[in-house]
């Protein structure tokens, strides 16, 4: 053997211990570039997650693939981008499961108001068989779930009056997301639901179009929705997840190491923004009291009226998703609370 020779593969072996992969994986593994839209802004908690799969999956595939992150609805709006990706005109998105129920029923059992009393619990069910089972309903319809990231616990901001009780909810015009548990949820509370996408919601509370919305702290600070929302009521009334999305067009098409990296680098997405996302939420209402939202809590009767209420969209909700499916994520959520 040549001393080149002997050194060529000295250099080749040092390399593949330098990077995860070997020969063949890394042959598996082809120059691409997935543009990935989401609706939020840069600086949101959306945005911080989305940059960090990016970069997770650049490093996994030794720099071949590469995300285009697309933030603030640039790509268009949560339902525009589902039939991008469903036509494989788009490769990935994450956006709120809500806006999906057009086209997967089963997503609105994520919509049932005060499913969920914690992160934690959402976390378990979400991760666990009752969440893929709901996920892979996507797959018929052309899209291929990843993960599941926290949007949050919602709570309600208004322009007319401190929302203290039910009835302050009267006649209030409030934006809600494209989803018919919301509409039923929102009229049932005395609201004048109307549905909008999310990027055109802050022009319509600016040119009071509507008077109010509802979304996590996070939101509402990122957004900047404290620029034209003075009360602020802690309802927590619902958990919203987001979801992460691949073109099932596009997925298969991918190499199972392809797959690998984007499933891989979106655990790890997920991972760090239930942390991200909760950690700004803690913190976040003192920074929208100095913003100068006026912040109202319920009272735990008044909570709990809100809750009552709001159980008569349930039976609707169960037909929707089917009788199944109801149970078994009720039965999830008392082992999750039990354990
Ligand atoms: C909403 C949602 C949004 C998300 C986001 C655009 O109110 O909570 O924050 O769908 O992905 O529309």
């Amino acid at each position: 053997m040549t001393l080149f020779r002997r050194t060529l593969i000295a250099a080749t072996a040092a390399a593949a211990l330098a990077t995860p992969f070997t020969a063949s994986w890394a042959q598996d593994i082809k120059p691409r570039i997935i543009r990935f839209g989401y609706g939020l802004n840069e600086i949101s908690n959306q945005g911080r997650a989305t940059k960090l799969f990016a970069e997770e999956v650049e490093k996994a595939s030794g720099g071949k693939m590469k995300v285009r992150a697309i933030g603030a609805a640039a790509l268009g709006s949560d339902l525009q981008m589902q039939q991008a990706l469903i036509g494989g005109a788009q490769e990935m998105m994450v956006g709120s499961t809500a806006t999906l129920v057009g086209i997967t029923k089963e997503m609105a059992i994520w919509d049932t108001p005060f499913l969920f009393d914690n992160a934690k619990e959402a976390d378990v069910v979400l991760d666990g068989p009752v969440g893929q089972r709901v996920m892979d309903k996507l797959q018929e319809k052309g899209l291929v779930g990843l993960v599941y990231w926290e949007n949050g616990f919602r709570n309600l901001t208004n322009n007319k009056r401190a929302v203290t009780k039910l009835e302050d909810m009267d006649g209030i015009k409030l934006r809600v997301m494209q989803n018919n548990v919301f509409i039923d949820s929102f009229k049932t509370l005395g609201a004048n639901a109307v549905p909008l996408p999310f990027s055109e919601l802050f022009t319509a509370l600016e040119t009071k179009t509507v008077d109010g919305q509802e979304n996590p702290y996070n939101t509402i600070l990122s957004s900047k929705f404290y620029e034209v929302q003075k009360y602020l009521t802690v309802t927590n009334h619902v958990y919203s997840p987001w979801i992460v999305l691949v073109s099932k067009k596009y997925w298969d098409g991918l190499s199972k190491a392809e797959q690998k990296v984007l499933l891989d680098a979106a655990k790890k997405s997920r991972d760090f923004e239930r942390q991200d996302t909760r950690a700004e939420a803690d913190k976040a209402l003192a920074d929208l009291k100095a913003k100068g939202m006026q912040i109202n809590q319920l009272s735990p009767a008044e909570t709990n009226r809100m809750r009552e209420k709001l159980a008569t969209v349930n039976a609707g909700i169960a037909t929707n998703v089917g009788e199944d499916l109801w149970k078994e994520t009720q039965a999830a959520v008392v082992r999750a609370r039990a354990g």
